[in-house]
């Protein structure tokens, strides 16, 4: 672009900003201020692509193509301004523009609210996703539901977590566009009754229901400067009018009203859902009132074509179920099949069967979703009553297959009989699915000759896997500034769009030039975070530490405790001048813990009160820190992790199905500290065994271990420093005001079998992390290897995952 064009451009966008605060927000321009100039940006800049949205979508009914269908009871897309203006190449004239005003790009960006409308890596997946499905033009949609309130805001107080509420939307967002007249009728409870068509055969209809409306709400998702925007949409819900008259015509004011309301509660508020939401009947109601109006959104866009059979219905539409979440929409496309468009059974099922696919993204059995029986025939009648006759046909089947074989019946059945009658969530999605995926390699492994087995075998080539990925855009690109512009002086750009380009990189490992400036950015970086930990708690951190960062949602499966007890035991090393010399540290620790998790909760106070001993205590200095971050989000993570030495990866082996951080952390050139699990394996396979900290037990000795054998006290009693760590914890070291408060976490370490293997992996992990200084003080071995992790990250674009969705499981190809 010429100079004047550029100049002229800037011009029209400060023009439009102040048209935008005068005539769309009715405020003063004068003087400019932050909040409202901030707005002024957003729609000035939502306006330049909502051109390209609407051309996108019409291009999709233009060329009649197959869509895919992204559903997921959870997003996390994280702030969308800068996103946009990247997307849109316009980041430089909007930095001028809003300079002319007096104002900064970077203070405006942080007048954002993040939607936090899902809980960890499954949501942030779903958008990394829609990031990728835009910039690989693959036609599709993302659905989902507008909470009003998203993920629960974290305050610690005196150490512990506190919940508030997140009510994101009290501010219009400028980027939900509400389709008011876009509105589906969504039914409940009710009974199925059977009736005789014209020709004499059975039939169900479902009547005397409930109903609330449900409105579209879209977002826009840019592709990386190529002009397709593709669309996600949220459905809010919306009382219906006949709700509201029944109470009229009684007279009952004050009733109709509140029937209203009630009924808007389904989207209301986001499940924090680490342990599961069993039994909760408001969030199956939300699962089924997003399923129910996704599949009527779907039919009117197929309809819109003029099919004349629903033969070709899955030429035309993919869709895929993020986890269980959605499952029940085999059972709502089934019945709109056989029940509204009166397909036979068999036809039905052989559509929805080539409809779904189904991604798996947990092997704990805690978070493996079932419905009560009873709940699901109350509330969705027809829908059970479906269910149950998908039960019946298929273990006929395998009746027949496997004559004699009650065990397999009972261990396939969609009905789990042993705690009061459950409804199999994941059996659902599986016999329903034409394809199933775990998340890396290891998990679906897992997922075939563990979880599922006896499935695996039933339907050989069903299970696949498709290895986790993140968008280049955001987590690097958006994230780290600094880096990307060292990596655009040296290999191009083109690593944006094609991250297998990082490679080039690697021959820059060991220059000792590219390892300066390498080192020069990564400075800043630590230097920029310090000065917001500074800001945010008010606690200095020294930049010339090693910045170890532990920062996930907190579960026992991740094991923080594993690294308090690292932690612990360096402290005690220092305190007790041990060793020689150490190489400083400052720990960082984020995440939330779901609000009903009491032992995650404690998790929480544990690591704020060994900080507050460690950061009060005059004989350490500064050779430790430990800082709590409040409120982990995904803005939150784009400044952390560019700052990052090393990762902390250390679930149990076999437990986090791939972890989606690990990769983010090894793209911005931290250094992993891990186990064999999850994504973790194939991150170690392509960065080298020589750039990647590994410790601790494999998948095999997990299984092993529980299956009996293992002795946690016997391993306490072995190891001093193991002991001593513990000890103070259970005598009240770091709570000294209430003694007895840890008890629950040592109990569960020694008294409960400790069925996280923490015990087990403490002394390979401290070993570990004694090599990971001694690297750490050799700045051209790390600089190399943290250079090495960059340059080897390409495999981890959501890009890659998505053609592989696209090509192997959705059979769509891109846009042209
Ligand atoms: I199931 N995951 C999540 O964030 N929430 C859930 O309810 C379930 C899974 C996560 C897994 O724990 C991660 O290992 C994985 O990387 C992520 O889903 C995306 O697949």
């Amino acid at each position: 672009m010429t100079a004047p064009e550029s100049n002229q451009s800037v011009e029209s966008l400060k023009d439009d900003i102040q048209r935008h605060v005068a005539l769309t927000l009715g405020s003063d321009p004068f003087p400019p201020r932050k909040g409202r100039y901030y707005l002024g940006l957003c729609y000035s800049v939502r306006d330049r692509l909502l051109g390209q949205w609407l051309e996108t979508q019409r291009s999709y009914y233009d060329s009649i193509t197959k869509r895919v269908y992204y559903m997921s009871l959870e997003f996390l897309p994280g702030r969308f301004l800068m996103n946009y203006i990247q997307a849109l190449g316009m980041e430089e004239e909007c930095r001028e523009a809003v300079r002319d005003f007096g104002l900064d790009l970077d203070e405006l960006l942080e007048e954002e609210w993040n939607p936090g409308l899902g809980n960890g890596g499954l949501g942030r997946l779903a958008s990394c996703y829609m990031d990728s499905m835009a910039t690989c033009r693959i036609p599709g949609y993302g659905y989902g539901i507008l909470y009003d309130y998203g993920i629960f805001y974290q305050t610690i107080v005196n150490g512990y977590q506190h919940e508030g509420a997140d009510n994101w939307l009290r501010q219009d967002s400028p980027w939900v566009l509400r389709r008011g007249h876009f509105m589906f009728l969504i039914n409940f409870y009710g009974r199925s009754e059977a009736y005789e068509d014209s020709a004499g055969h059975e039939r169900f209809r479902w009547v005397d229901t409930e109903s609330v409306m449900a409105m579209a709400c879209d977002i826009m998702v840019p592709g990386h400067q190529n002009g397709h925007v593709t669309n996600m949409r949220l459905w809010k819900a919306i009382s219906t009018r006949d709700f509201e008259l029944e109470h009229f015509n009684r007279g009952d004011y004050i009733g109709a009203v509140q029937s209203k309301v009630e009924s808007e509660n389904i989207s209301k508020v986001l499940y924090p859902n680490d342990t599961s939401p069993r039994g909760k009947e408001l969030r199956l109601r939300q699962q089924y009132f997003f399923v129910a109006a996704t599949f009527q959104d779907i039919l009117r866009r197929f309809r819109k074509n003029n099919y004349s059979s629903f033969d070709c219905f899955p030429d035309q539409v993919a869709v895929q179920l993020n986890d269980t979440h959605p499952a029940i929409s085999i059972a709502e496309l089934m019945r709109i099949l056989v029940d509204e468009e009166s397909l036979t059974w068999e036809t039905a099922w052989t559509i929805c069967q080539k409809t779904f696919s189904y991604t798996n993204h947990t092997v704990l059995p805690e978070a493996l979703e079932t419905w009560s029986v009873e709940l699901i025939g109350r509330m969705l009648p027809r829908h059970l009553q479906i269910i149950f006759e998908i039960n019946r046909r298929f273990l006929d089947d395998v009746g027949k297959r496997f004559p004699g074989r009650v065990d397999l019946l009972r261990s396939l059945s969609l009905i789990a009989e042993d705690n009061g009658k459950q409804v199999r969530m994941a059996h659902l999605a599986i016999i329903g699915s034409h394809t199933v995926n775990g998340v890396a390699e290891l998990h679906s492994k897992i997922l075939k000759t563990r979880l599922f087995k006896d499935f695996d075998n039933l339907y050989p080539g069903k299970f696949t896997n498709v290895t986790n990925g993140i968008t280049p855009r955001r987590w690097l690109m958006q994230a780290n500034p600094a880096l990307s512009e060292l990596i655009g002086s040296v290999i191009g750009d083109e690593w944006i769009h094609d991250l297998s380009h990082l490679s080039e990189l690697a021959a820059y490992a060991d220059d000792p030039e590219f390892q300066q400036r390498w080192q020069e950015v990564r400075k800043r970086n630590k230097k920029l975070l310090a000065r917001y930990v500074l800001r945010k708690l008010g606690v200095g951190i020294n930049p010339a530490t090693l910045f170890d960062m532990h920062i996930k949602r907190i579960h026992e499966y991740k094991r923080q405790i594993l690294n308090v007890l690292h932690v612990i035991t360096l402290y005690n090393r220092i305190r007790s001048g041990s060793v020689a010399h150490h190489v400083p540290r400052t720990l960082f620790f984020a995440g939330k813990a779901a609000p009903g998790y009491m032992q995650a909760k404690l998790i929480i106070k544990l690591i704020n009160a060994v900080g507050q001993a460690v950061n009060g205590d005059p004989a350490v200095g500064n050779d430790l820190r430990v800082v709590f971050l409040p409120n982990y989000c995904v803005s939150q993570a784009e400044k952390l992790i560019p700052a990052a030495d090393l990762s902390e990866q250390i679930s149990t082996a076999g437990m986090e199905a791939s972890g989606t951080g690990n990769m983010k952390f090894a793209l911005n050139g931290a250094l992993t500290i891990g186990t064999l699990d999850g994504a973790n394996i194939e991150i170690r396979e392509v960065v080298g065994e020589d750039n990647f900290f590994l410790f601790g037990h494999t998948e095999e000795d997990v299984h092993r271990l529980h299956s009996g054998g293992y002795d946690p006290v016997q391993i306490y009693e072995s190891n001093i420093e193991l002991k001593k760590a513990l000890d103070m914890i259970s005598t009240g070291f770091f709570s000294p005001e209430a003694p007895g408060l840890f008890r629950p976490i040592v109990d569960s370490l020694l008294a409960h079998g400790d069925y996280y293997l923490v015990l087990a992996d403490y002394a390979k992990y401290v070993a570990e992390q004694a090599r990971v200084s001694k690297c750490y003080e050799d700045p051209a071995l790390w600089t190399r290897m943290s250079i090495l992790n960059t340059a080897n990250m390409g495999k981890f674009s959501s890009d890659r995952s998505i053609m592989e969705y696209a090509r192997n499981i959705w059979k769509v190809s891109p846009l042209t």
